[in-house]
């Protein structure tokens, strides 16, 4: 791990000026390493911009007062650009930026921990391991390696990042010793769990809970272990669910030890649909799986998606 946190360190410390990155429809993991990411180099001295076209993300909304969150989508003269969670071009949320940095000979680092993807061989430098939970474990880790001390509110957003991307710990497959590590050190920064969960867990209801019912009643399985279940724009009506309910779902789903591939399908605009893919308890690459149809993730935990109305498909 250190030879690879030393690749990271190596290009902040070369750059003053520093523009961070992630990918769209950012998460908890997303947002956590790149704001605490910023905050970070803050600290360090540096002057720090981050391009983004998306709000701040409504769970961590909480923390608003402390973030000063204030994106921009214009490409700008910068030393290096930073890209967070995302190792597929098309999946940055201003891939302008992206393009333009390169032309102009700007240094580029990846921090990430995915699977899949074709920016990988392309940039200056890379920060990338598949086994770590998140890429809030990584920023932290790089934060560790630079004997840098993190001040309450950094140590929430990496911890933000740490507990979203796992399900608060529950996944076994990409927790680590690493991963109890880094919390307990975290926690130890003044990082709040409980405000994590609070601030998530917020929008569960019994009418949350009902819909979830309806969903998993829902899924079928095939004979050789593939749970399926959808999602449609009726639903999401019905119940008063935001869209992209489809990652809870399989989350959920991957609980159960039955199925070897969970595949969640929802309606996410008229004419798209999302997948999420999860195969917790086998050895299915799912991650594979998503590549083939454009889309990414890790190994056993995917996505991607495609054009298409449910209701047609599936001749509700
Ligand atoms: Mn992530």
């Amino acid at each position: 791990m250190e030879k690879i946190l030393k690749r990271a360190i190596f290009e902040i410390e070369s750059a003053q000026k520093i523009g961070l990155m992630t990918h769209v429809n950012g998460d908890g993991d997303a947002f956590g390493s790149l704001i605490g990411l910023q905050k970070i180099l803050k600290e360090l001295g540096k002057e720090t911009l981050i391009f983004s076209s998306e709000p701040l993300l409504k769970e961590m909304e909480y923390l608003k007062n402390e973030l000063d969150y204030n994106p921009s989508s214009r490409s700008e003269k910068i030393d290096l650009l930073i890209m967070l969670d995302v190792g597929v071009e098309k999946r940055l949320v201003c891939p302008e930026v992206y393009k333009s940095a390169k032309e102009s000979g700007t240094r580029t680092l990846i921090i990430d921990h995915h699977a899949e993807g074709d920016m990988y061989d392309s940039v200056t430098s890379i920060c990338r391991k598949v086994d770590v939970s998140s890429t809030s474990e990584l920023v932290f880790w790089i934060s560790q390696e630079m004997g840098l001390r993190l001040n309450k509110t950094i140590a929430e957003l990496l911890l933000f990042g740490i507990e979203t991307d796992t399900n608060f710990l529950k996944n076994p497959n990409t927790v680590n010793k690493t991963t109890y590590m880094a919390k307990s050190i975290l926690l130890k920064y003044g990082a709040r769990v409980k405000k994590i969960k609070e601030s998530v867990l917020e929008g569960s209801s019994i009418n949350n809970l009902k819909f979830l019912g309806t969903i998993v009643t829902r899924a079928k399985m095939s004979p050789d272990g593939v749970m399926a279940t959808f999602i449609t724009s009726n639903d999401l009506r019905r119940f008063k669910i935001d869209p992209g309910s489809s990652s809870s779902i399989s989350n959920f789903l991957d609980q159960t030890k039955d199925a070897k591939i969970v595949l969640v399908a929802e309606q996410r605009a008229e004419d798209k649909i999302k997948v999420s893919m999860r195969s917790n308890n086998s050895n299915a690459n799912v991650a594979e799986i998503a590549s083939f149809f454009g889309g990414g993730g890790h190994v056993k935990a995917a996505g991607f998606e495609v054009e298409g109305d449910l209701v047609k498909m599936l001749g509700l």
